[in-house]
């Protein structure tokens, strides 16, 4: 059994070109139901969600952020593989017309396993820079360390909170 950390982001737009869509936080709140619903996932701590600002190019809408703690039997690609199914579930009734992303699951720390491969990085490349996956995941497991050592508490001092509101 392995002890998994899961990133979710949804951006904050709740009405594209005017159709109906689901809302960031429910966008947010089903991902976690799909995710406890899989017979070798157990879903153990969820976060509180934070509204963030965006980080990255273009004009973009604040994101609803938060991370999950779970026991999975599945292998780290047997979770993506998941996670992506989930994401496209969930990511065609938004991407009706501009294709943006309106749901993403990155799994940032899968036991203490270091990989580098096609499909799968981990940790997630840039989780120790971002106020809004270390936010969560203190608040959830403060006394996680990542595979190098560096503990998520000291990492948060060094980012910046700016605008970052715990829900
Ligand atoms: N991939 C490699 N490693 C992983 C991993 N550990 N977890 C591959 C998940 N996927 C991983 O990801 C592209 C490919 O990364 C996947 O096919 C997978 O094989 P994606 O989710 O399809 O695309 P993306 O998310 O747009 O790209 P990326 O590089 O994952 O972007 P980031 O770094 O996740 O950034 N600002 C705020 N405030 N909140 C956010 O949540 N998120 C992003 C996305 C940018 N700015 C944000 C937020
Ligand atoms: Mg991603």
């Amino acid at each position: 059994m392995a002890l998994a950390y899961i990133g979710l982001g949804s951006n904050l737009s709740d009405n594209i070109d005017g159709h109906i869509v689901v809302a960031p936080k429910a966008q947010l709140s089903k991902a976690l139901d799909s995710l406890s619903l899989h017979s070798q996932i157990s879903l153990i701590k969820v976060s509180s969600f934070y509204q963030t600002p965006p980080i990255g190019p273009g004009e973009q809408a604040d994101y609803i952020n938060a991370v999950a703690q779970l026991e999975t039997q599945l292998t780290p690609i047997q979770l993506l593989d998941y996670l992506q199914s989930i994401e496209q579930q969930q990511g065609r009734v938004r991407n009706i017309r501009w294709g943006a992303r309106t749901l993403d699951l990155d799994i940032l720390l899968y036991d203490q396993l270091v990989q580098d491969s096609e499909r799968l990085t981990l940790p997630h490349p840039r989780m120790h820079e971002r106020g809004f996956v270390l936010a969560p995941l203190t608040e959830i497991e403060p006394q996680l360390c990542l595979p190098n050592g560096e503990n998520i508490v000291a990492l948060l001092a060094n980012c910046s909170m700016q605008g970052i509101v715990k829900l």
